[in-house]
């Protein structure tokens, strides 16, 4: 008998290692079918939840989306206060959903110019005692808007997350400022940019809050960072 050989078409289907899991897909628009609800606002350390439970936080420039990236996932607008003036959200927001161990975090933004010194300072510290020191943090979702790319305030929490060996998923946001062609290049220059940071996931979000671009594959992302196999009923 002849062994068996590899065709070139055998070899292009080869499942791609860094593809998002279909099932993961599936858990996650299912996860994100249900009632999601706020549950409280932490302005210090000393007011967090108990670390019982995976946790997702959305950390980013001021104004890159954070908030409105939370309710279009949840399909829960004003679940998430979002706002035009930068640095609407100035705690840590948590929100879950009833019957699941998962908590999502909505962060105060960084980075932007007209903040006072000291509110700066404080939510600094604030930030970096979280970021470092919660043992339940799974993954930070780093929003990126496609507008600008990485900038000098991105890079960094980027180095914090580096240090403190958190992992993060770099998220674009707002792509729907963008026409087809500057999307691919700023999804393919950001990817490129982490892929030699040691705690950047292997992967990019690229997003809409307004068109809902990216958010089943984003949503899929927190079932895999909060190693979901299975949904209670
Ligand atoms: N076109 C467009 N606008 C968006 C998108 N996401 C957010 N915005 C707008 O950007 C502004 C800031 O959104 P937020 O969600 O409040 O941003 P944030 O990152 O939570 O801001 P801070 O809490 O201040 O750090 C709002 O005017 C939103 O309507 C998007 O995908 N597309
Ligand atoms: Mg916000």
């Amino acid at each position: 008998m002849l062994p068996p050989t590899v065709s070139p078409a055998d070899a292009i289907s080869e499942p791609d290692p860094l593809a998002l899991p279909a099932e993961a897909v599936e858990l996650g628009e299912a996860l994100f079918a249900r009632p999601w609800e706020f549950l409280k606002t932490v302005p210090s350390l000393e007011w967090l939840p108990d670390a019982d439970r995976p946790e997702i936080a959305f950390a980013g420039r001021s104004n890159v989306g954070k908030s409105s990236l939370i309710n279009a996932l949840t399909r829960r607008q004003g679940l998430a206060r979002t706002s035009n003036t930068p640095g609407r959200t100035q705690d840590l927001n948590f929100f879950l959903v009833p019957q699941v161990p998962l908590f999502l975090v909505d962060m105060p933004g960084y980075g932007f110019a007209d903040a006072p010194k000291a509110k700066v300072d404080a939510w600094t510290k604030f930030v970096k005692e979280y970021l470092r020191g919660r043992r339940t943090l799974k993954r930070v979702f780093l929003l990126i808007d496609s507008r600008h790319g990485i900038k000098a305030p991105d890079r960094e929490i980027i180095a914090l997350l580096n240090e403190c060996a958190v992992s993060f998923l770099g998220v674009l946001t707002k792509l729907d400022k963008l026409n087809a062609y500057d999307q691919a290049k700023v999804i393919a220059s950001v990817t490129e940019v982490l892929r030699t940071e040691p705690a950047a996931f292997p992967r990019v979000g690229a997003t809409s809050s307004e068109t809902r671009q990216g958010l089943p594959e984003l949503r899929a992302e927190v079932i895999v960072a909060a190693e979901i196999t299975t949904l209670p009923f």
